[in-house]
């Protein structure tokens, strides 16, 4: 950091008891000290007093009632947005820059935005209670860090159930050196939306509510629920519908494209419970990463991400046309579409309404380098996934993390050291599929069929733990601080599906 002011210390006193914010409070923490309105928080490209940072995105959490679905009948519901976009502004780095966002609560209600896969100190994590206090309304934080990754991410609140209200977007770290150039690149962020109030979604669901969720003019077609295999997809939330890019299926977006062009789709779930299964009309798609790590590129038809997930594909556009993209909401009958196309007078193909059967499955993923990560005392954690569907509670090695909808919170803390090798082991002993993502690590994944000693296993920041199934990761502790673990079906989170990995140090050391 460039900025003196930053190494000023405001104690900002936690829940936990632990946290100080102050480092990362340059711009705002001195604005606020000197008794500016949050108004006069200076924007880009204003004149600052000399030696105070710029921030290269500014975002303020402002509320906007809207329909984005365009629900015949519905009335516009209350959202929370960043820069009043659904998604939120795109922030697009490059690998080394300092990433420099000033978030600015213009909320009734405090407010945090998470960086989600991003390595960040840990007090830059954005996680009410585990890593800063909230951001009360009025005030602002100033984050700061060096980016030392690249690829496909994005951000979302991590308080209450903003996220259901739309505060999420994309974010982009261009790489210092690009292994796939190609002609287009296109962001395409996945959403699921309610035309009601997320925070009845628990009471609804508790009281045997029939799809909750679902609201005025809202429309289920039983008939026509998207299925893995033939099998049900359990859904414990009923969105009213899926977004592309913050557009309904009526009027997805469309992606230009000329014939011979290959074009990179950076595809991220920023939903917060439904799963996506993607297809491209009259195309494979050839991955070529996954939660932003590199992979040995592939071919598939489609594949299913879960919240939280991304994968980067390319496409080979060989003719003019226009082809159809679809996102199918697992257990819903709602996708979100757009269009890749190259001539605006082309109809457009559809895909098949079977899927092909090339669907990704994570022992597919290869990373192009070894993965084996260095010797270090092994701790292994076994963490059942579990639902006690009567109450609506859901746990994480039989404990449930203190959050809005669990009465009696009793996780205890997963505690590392630094140097160890922390293995995972989930038995997703529960009806449903969980992502769960770790913060500010990359885990490498094993998935079934190979075993801990396999050396190109992928790297990713979330894994989804499919239903009788056991999920296994392990990762380096070389990051210290207080780490989230959850699943990213924000429902879950909310009803105590969590854990908290924390860095301690041996006594006598
Ligand atoms: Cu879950």
């Amino acid at each position: 950091m460039t900025n003196d002011s930053s190494s000023s210390e405001v104690s900002t006193p936690t829940r936990r008891g632990l946290i100080a914010a102050a480092s990362l409070l340059p711009l705002g923490a001195t604005a606020l000290a000197a008794g500016m309105k949050i108004e006069e928080v200076p924007s880009p490209g204003q004149t600052r007093p000399p030696g105070q940072v710029e921030p290269d995105y500014v975002l303020n959490i402002v509320n906007k009632t809207m329909n984005p679905l365009q629900t015949k009948g519905g009335d516009p519901y209350p959202a929370i947005l960043a820069n009043d976009l659904l998604p939120g502004t795109e922030l697009r780095f490059k690998e080394g820059d300092n990433f420099r966002v000033l978030v600015n609560n213009r909320l009734m209600e405090p407010t945090t935005v998470h960086w989600h896969g991003m390595l960040v100190p840990n007090l830059q994590d954005g996680v009410p209670d585990i890593t800063q206090a909230p951001i009360e309304p009025g005030n602002s934080i100033f984050y700061e860090f060096p980016i030392r990754q690249n690829g496909t991410y994005w951000y979302h609140s991590h308080v209450g159930l903003q996220e259901q209200q739309g505060l999420a977007g994309p974010m982009i770290i261009e790489p210092l050196v690009e292994r796939h150039p190609v002609d287009r690149d296109y962001v395409v962020f996945l959403q699921d939306w309610i035309n009601t109030s997320p925070y009845q979604m628990i009471p609804d669901i508790r009281n045997g509510v029939a799809r909750p969720g679902q609201g005025a003019g809202d429309v289920w077609q039983s008939s026509k629920v998207h299925q893995l295999d033939g099998k049900p997809w359990d859904v414990d939330v009923y969105p009213a519908g899926m977004l592309m890019n913050g557009m309904p299926r009526q009027s997805g977006p469309t992606f230009d494209a000329k014939p011979g062009e290959r074009i990179r789709l950076r595809i991220i779930d920023g939903a917060t419970s439904s799963f996506f299964r993607v297809q491209l009309a009259g195309h494979q798609m050839t991955v070529i990463a996954a939660d932003s790590q590199p992979c040995v590129p592939f071919k598939v038809d489609n594949f299913i991400l879960g919240p939280g997930e991304r994968y980067d594909v390319l496409i080979d556009v060989k003719e003019e046309g226009a082809w159809e993209l679809q996102a199918a909401g697992m257990g819903t009958p709602h996708s979100a579409i757009g269009t890749i196309r190259t001539n605006k007078n082309k109809k457009m193909a559809q895909p098949n309404s079977t899927f092909g059967k090339k669907l990704l499955t994570y022992d597919m993923l290869s990373s192009p380098y070894e993965t084996t990560l260095p010797e270090g005392p092994i701790k292994t954690f076994t963490l059942d996934l579990a639902g006690d569907m009567k109450r609506y509670l859901w746990s994480m090695g039989g404990e449930y993390f203190k959050e809005a909808f669990v009465p009696n919170p009793d996780a205890s803390l997963l505690e590392i050291e630094s140097g160890d090798r922390v293995r995972v082991i989930m038995p997703n002993k529960s009806r449903m599929a969980h992502p769960m993502h770790l913060h500010g690590h990359f885990y490498r994944v094993v998935p079934k069929g190979f075993d801990w000693d396999s050396p190109n296993l992928p790297m990713k920041d979330t894994v989804v733990s499919y239903p009788g199934e056991t999920t296994r990761f392990e990762f380096t502790a070389d990051n210290p601080g207080n780490w989230f673990f959850h699943c990213h079906n924000l429902y879950h989170l909310a009803s105590g599906m969590a854990r908290e990995f924390r860095y301690t140090v041996s006594e006598g050391v």
